[in-house]
């Protein structure tokens, strides 16, 4: 059982923290789906902690060398699963400046490298018997166990009509829908808020080597309009009414062009596939005003159906190019 425990473990935090991140990476049905996996993941982890309870108490007895590091990660799992289960039932959405999701995904992160030391360090060697039926058998179980527990909890918040009750299929929370000056500002990871003076500013579409520059004023005079959630990944989303120019409106003939990267005055980018400009927003206002320099004044990209970090704020720059869409990192890096 020892054995099997620490295999399952390692299966199970790979796939909770894989399907944590195919979550983020969608604003659709995928995003539902894998927290599904996620969440019975997480409860199946701590299903299992009568059983490595025993290793990990034998473990520290032995005083081996980095048995500290071990409590740290601990730690980091107890504090991420934790504040997932506070986000999830809505006990706790915001601890002050921060969100449950941000100290849930964090813990997690800084458990990376304690995880990775931890399996090299107390490595056990993989065997045949690991994929034997009984093993098998017992991971049918636990899977079982863990995914009525979750289905049990979701019962319950409902029930108990905890605030979890009325989060989006992605987990997020309603923050001031069709308020936008209640529209929290918030960056992905580092970036700041430039200050643009709207005089010089010039958004450059760059297309088949035929560049042309718009100003603000040029854009003002379009009045495309779309009502669309954003959806971050911080744990909240908020519905509003945008204003600006369809992408495609601002595209000529782009032969051979598969993909636009969008580029804001940050240095921050994002691509996405030539075939989704006519649904892809220019947004030079939000509930009939002007932007403000925190939402992205002069202007930001909108894109309906897509988690908060594909909204590219202060965008500068337009590109169409040969590369596929998928030719970036999933998440931006600032
Ligand atoms: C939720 C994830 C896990 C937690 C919180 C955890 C925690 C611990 C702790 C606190 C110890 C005792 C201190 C030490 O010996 O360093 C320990 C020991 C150990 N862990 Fe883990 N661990 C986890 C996952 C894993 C995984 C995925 C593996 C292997 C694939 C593993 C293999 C071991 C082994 C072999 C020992 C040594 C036991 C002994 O010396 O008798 N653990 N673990
Ligand atoms: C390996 C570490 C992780 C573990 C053990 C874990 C476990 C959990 C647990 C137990 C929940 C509560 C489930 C529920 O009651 O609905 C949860 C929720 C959540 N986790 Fe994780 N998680 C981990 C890492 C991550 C990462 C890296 C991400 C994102 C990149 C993430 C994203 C989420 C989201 C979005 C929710 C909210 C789901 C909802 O409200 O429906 N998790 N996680
Ligand atoms: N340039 C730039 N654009 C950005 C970000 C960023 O950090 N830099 N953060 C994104 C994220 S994660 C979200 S959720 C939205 C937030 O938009 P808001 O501040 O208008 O609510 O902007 C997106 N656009
Ligand atoms: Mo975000």
């Amino acid at each position: 059982m020892k054995r099997w425990t620490n295999v399952a473990l390692l299966v199970l935090l790979g796939s909770a923290f894989t399907t944590g991140w195919v979550a983020f990476f969608y604003g659709t049905a995928p995003s539902r789906w894998s927290l599904v996996i996620h969440a019975a993941s997480g409860f199946a982890i701590v299903a299992l902690t009568p059983w490595k309870s025993v290793i990990a108490r034998n473990g520290i007895r032995r005083r081996r060398k980095g048995w500290v590091d071990s409590l740290v990660f601990t730690i980091l799992v107890i504090v991420s699963v934790l504040a997932g289960l506070l986000h999830s039932s809505g006990l706790l959405i915001q601890a002050g400046p921060v969100s449950a999701m941000e100290i849930h995904v964090g813990a997690a992160l800084v458990a990376v490298p304690f995880a990775i030391w931890h399996v090299i360090a107390r490595r056990i060697p993989v065997r045949g018997t690991d994929l034997s039926r009984r093993s098998l058998l017992r991971g049918g179980v636990l899977l079982g166990a863990a995914g009525a527990a979750y289905a049990a909890s979701e019962g319950l918040v409902r029930v108990s009509n905890l605030a979890g009750a009325r989060r989006r299929f992605t987990g997020s929370y309603a923050v001031g829908s069709l308020h936008p000056e209640q529209l929290p500002v918030t960056q992905w990871m580092f970036d700041n808020v430039p200050s643009i003076d709207a005089a010089g500013w010039r958004l450059t579409v760059d297309v088949a080597a035929a560049v042309r520059q718009w100003t603000l004023e040029d854009l003002m005079k379009f009045d495309e309009r779309v009502r669309a959630t954003l959806d971050c990944t911080g744990g909240f989303y908020s519905e509003q009414d945008w204003s600006g120019v369809w992408l495609s409106r601002l595209l000529p003939e782009a032969p051979g062009a598969i993909s636009l990267l969008v580029r804001s005055s940050t240095g921050y980018t994002r691509r996405f596939p030539i075939d989704e400009a006519a649904r892809l927003l220019i947004a030079t206002g939000v509930g009939g005003a002007p932007l403000d320099a925190g939402h992205g004044f002069p202007v930001r990209l909108v894109a309906p159906h897509r988690r908060g970090f594909w909204w590219v704020k202060w965008v500068v720059g337009i590109t169409a190019e040969q590369l596929p869409s998928w030719w970036q990192l999933p998440f931006p890096t600032q």
